[in-house]
């Protein structure tokens, strides 16, 4: 079996989720490419080697760059905070290796440009951490869509709903840093929607937003912390310089209207991420708490059982479902993970590029972009005119 020598750079939330996919491949996925956990990269000595020990890496290392300069690395999977990402990724096309790098791709449009051109320019395989779409029932949700089941496409709905913000105790976290995340829950949370409209509906082309950062100053946290900091400690605050909630509408270039929610405030929501379609001959609703399920509604459905009925995505007949476990036996959050992988290292047993690549995260850049340009200018920008 080929092998692929992974080469990670961070360790926290998004590196475990890449961890654990990489050791659950050859289990579950014996017949694509191997990936071999090599070296793991982070700031902390201490913190990565225990990392390292905890995930599987043979190595660990606190010098990202000396990864590049290692013929026993094909792979260089970035999981660091966003402002870190053009960095790396630029410098790793550049020594010849292939890129996956976690959503959002860069802290600007023009940033994720450039990300573009380097992997196009040396050759090199590209991936976006787009994790949500190799959810099985949002592949049913796909499949309907492309084979009209659900008619002509009227509306796209969405809303990816947190409340982890919500205690104005809350430390103010690098998420909360622009130069640090780039924006808020638009690029957090908005993006990852933004995806699921690029896949399931197809480009947008207009749209006008807004966007309300609720509470302006937090508690410095005392350490480097993530989404489960508990209250801190300090009396000193800081500036929060990203959005807190970001809405926006969409035109879609096929005629389709769509409304997106962002927000790290909607209070009872732990990670609600969902979209509904509306077609003419019928309708889909995904709820990632139910992330086995998709609800579909059929038109022409005899009069007396029409309504909404419960398909859950575990079937032979449904994405990556053969490789698990009998129908009927669930998955979860970390398995769009794992087949997000499988889609990678597919790639390179088939010669092609995996999707979502780089294109698809610029893609997505473009419309993070044009609504905060909407929301700055307070009327509706064009897709295109971000493009140009
Ligand atoms: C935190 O807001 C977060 O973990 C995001 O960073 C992820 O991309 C999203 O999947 C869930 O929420």
């Amino acid at each position: 079996m080929e092998k692929l020598n992974i080469g990670m750079i961070g360790y926290k939330f998004m590196g475990k989720a890449h961890s654990h996919a990489y050791r659950d491949i050859p289990l579950f996925f014996p017949n694509t490419v191997h990936p071999e956990m090599k070296v793991i990269c982070g700031r902390d000595p201490e913190g990565v080697a225990a990392a390292a020990k905890q995930f599987g890496f043979e190595e660990y290392s606190t010098d990202w760059k000396s990864l590049l300069e290692r013929d026993d690395i094909d792979l260089i999977d970035i999981n660091s905070p966003s402002n870190t990402h053009k960095e790396i990724a630029i410098a790793a096309a550049q020594a010849g290796k292939h890129v996956f790098c976690e959503k959002p791709l860069a802290l600007t449009l023009e940033d994720s440009r450039e990300m573009l051109e380097a992997v196009e320019a040396s050759g090199v395989k590209h991936m976006v951490g787009f994790n949500y779409r190799f959810a099985p029932a949002v592949m049913l949700a796909k499949k309907l869509v492309d084979e009209r089941q659900l008619g002509t496409i009227h509306h796209f709905r969405a809303w990816f709903l947190q409340d982890w913000l919500v205690d104005p105790d809350f430390p103010r976290v690098w998420r909360l840093e622009k130069d640090i995340a780039g924006s808020g829950s638009h690029g957090d949370l908005g993006a990852h929607l933004i995806d699921l409209a690029h896949y399931l509906i197809g480009d947008i082309n207009e749209v006008i937003g807004m966007n309300q950062t609720f509470i302006k100053e937090r508690p410095l946290p005392s350490q480097m912390t993530g989404l489960s900091a508990k209250g801190s400690d300090s009396n000193e605050k800081g500036e929060v310089t990203v959005d807190d909630a970001t809405l926006f509408l969409a035109r879609f270039a096929n005629g389709a209207l769509g409304s997106f929610e962002a927000t790290r405030f909607a209070t009872g929501h732990r990670c609600k991420n969902s979209f509904e379609i509306n077609g003419s001959k019928g309708s889909v609703i995904f709820d990632f708490e139910r992330m086995n399920e998709l609800q579909v509604y059929f038109a022409d459905d005899r009069d007396d059982v029409q309504g909404f009925r419960r398909v859950l995505a575990t079937d032979p007949s449904h994405a990556y479902a053969e490789n698990w476990w009998p129908p009927g036996h669930t998955i979860g959050y970390e398995h769009t993970f794992i087949h997000e992988i499988v889609e990678l290292m597919e790639s390179f047993r088939e010669k092609r590029q995996p999707v979502p690549n780089f294109h698809d995260g610029v893609k997505c850049q473009e419309v993070l972009e044009a609504v905060d340009l909407s929301i700055e200018k307070e009327q509706w920008i064009r897709i295109s005119d971000v493009q140009n």
